[in-house]
């Protein structure tokens, strides 16, 4: 019932190529029937996958929607990313089923989980658990995820995190710091957390320019987060060059 097969996906992605990339597409954000267009662009382009959802999406139905479209037109694997209990919608291959550590608010860290988990299971996504860390303030997932943000400047903290995240037995960390963030999350903090936690290592938010990308992949991250450089009509162009730079090994 439960498979492992987008996991398994990403890692032998891993193989081949030295860093993902992952399209984040808020379905609240993007224009009705564009989705999947900019899904067959970004598989041509490289994306290993596209993550749908974010902590301001919250129409299920036009989440759905968006899945069903994306689906319909690339063959890489749609996860889920879900903001709260109504990110969870039919259709997509896996989620990332996070638990965002760093939040003041206990129902961010178990609570929508436990509200979520059964329809995760009903609707046979495979569930890929996810440490999710907000580094810094003032973004959108800080806001609505009650996160005591990391400071970019203490990566230490970051690190201390994803080894209880490993310890804990979760096989993905993801260092978020939130979307059209002004800064990236550090090559410093990547590499700090690098050192400790051996799974998967996401990297999202700000992320704009190939020259950061490939900074954050040399500092050890696996796959790296792009979505507000896609929105409203944006660079597909900046998306073929950030692809370019992280792909070679
Ligand atoms: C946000 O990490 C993702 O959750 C992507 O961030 O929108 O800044 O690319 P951007």
């Amino acid at each position: 019932m439960v498979r492992d097969r987008v996991e398994s996906f990403l890692k032998s992605e891993l193989r081949k190529k030295k860093a993902l990339l992952f399209v984040l597409v808020d379905s609240e954000v993007s224009d009705p029937g564009t989705s999947g267009k900019l899904a067959r662009d970004v598989e041509r382009i490289g994306a290993s996958a596209i993550l749908v959802g974010g902590s301001s999406a919250t129409d299920q139905i036009e989440m759905a929607r968006v899945v069903k479209d994306i689906k319909k037109e690339t063959k890489i694997p749609v996860i889920l990313f879900p903001g709260n209990v109504t990110g969870v919608v039919p259709n997509a291959d896996a989620i990332l089923f996070s638990s965002l550590m760093n939040s003041e608010n206990p129902y961010f860290i178990s609570q929508a989980q436990a509200l979520g988990a059964p329809s995760v299971l009903k609707f046979g996504l495979e569930p890929l658990p996810t440490a999710y860390l907000v580094i810094g303030e003032g973004t959108s997932a800080w806001f609505v995820g009650s996160a005591r943000g990391i400071p970019f400047e203490k990566p230490k903290i970051a690190a201390a995190y994803a080894l209880a995240a490993q310890f804990l037995g979760m096989r993905f960390v993801y260092l978020e710091a939130g979307s059209g963030a002004k800064t990236s999350v550090t090559p410093e903090m990547v590499k700090t957390v690098r050192r400790t936690f051996d799974g998967f290592l996401i990297v999202g938010g700000g992320i704009r320019e190939a020259k950061t990308a490939k900074s954050l992949v040399r500092a050890g991250a696996d796959a790296l987060v792009i979505g507000t450089l896609l929105e409203k009509g944006g660079s597909i162009k900046k998306l073929r060059d950030i692809a370019r730079a992280i792909r070679d090994k």
